[in-house]
């Protein structure tokens, strides 16, 4: 599971909040209106790595690949309109985690190609959280993805909430990436346990 930056916190407290309620995962996406750059980009990603870090928790970054190599990230996510995939795993070399977003098998075997170590596949639902966002696709591409390349971790995105996520765990992903429901949440650590209550045959009671 993942959660990316937004919402009304401060930024680093909500991050403290989430990875105290036990998110797996998280990817920085500073992008927008006010958005940090430069050098107060590279404060705000050091400060959130070395936060993941005491929870041992792997940190991506969006599309910034200088920004990843610099802070030493465990990873980097790209979109098809970003980057060359090749040319990015050749920058990062083998060892750092390369994230593609794709929406058919034809873009997963591009990526996959190129190096990906897992593919991003959204919007699964309506999201108001990216303004370019593709119409909602549903899950049956993750579901021909998951059948092309069954031991490749595909990971949901897209307005996933905890009430629609359980068909998205269904269609095969390895996990989800959520930002509104988290980011906006009075009480994150319980939404964040309603959401690993929603993984099947994890639910207790
Ligand atoms: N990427 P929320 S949808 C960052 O389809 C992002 O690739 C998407 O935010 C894609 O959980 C999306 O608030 C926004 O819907 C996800």
């Amino acid at each position: 599971m993942g959660t990316i930056n937004a919402g009304t916190k401060e930024p680093l407290a909500l991050l403290e909040e989430a990875l105290e309620g036990g998110i797996t995962h998280f990817q920085l996406r500073e992008k927008g209106r006010g958005a940090l750059a430069g050098d107060e980009l590279m404060e705000f990603a050091a400060k959130c790595k070395s936060l993941c870090r005491e929870y041992a928790v792997p940190m991506f970054v969006n599309d910034d690949v200088d920004l990843a190599c610099t802070i030493e990230a465990d990873g980097i996510h790209i979109g098809q309109d970003d980057m060359d995939c090749a040319q990015v795993r050749k920058r990062i070399g083998a060892s750092m985690a390369l994230g593609v977003s794709v929406h058919s098998v034809k873009e997963a075997n591009g990526a996959l190609t190129c190096g990906a170590t897992y593919l991003g596949m959204g919007p699964v639902f309506g999201t108001r959280t990216k303004s370019d966002a593709k119409p909602p696709a549903g899950v049956s591409e993750i579901i021909k993805v998951k059948t092309q390349y069954p031991h490749v971790p595909v990971i949901g995105i897209g307005g996933i909430e905890p009430g629609n996520a359980e068909m998205v765990w269904r269609a095969g992903v390895s996990g989800i990436a959520v930002i509104s429901s988290i980011a906006q949440a009075h009480d994150v650590a319980g939404q964040i346990e309603r959401f690993k209550q929603s993984i099947p045959g994890r639910r207790v009671g």
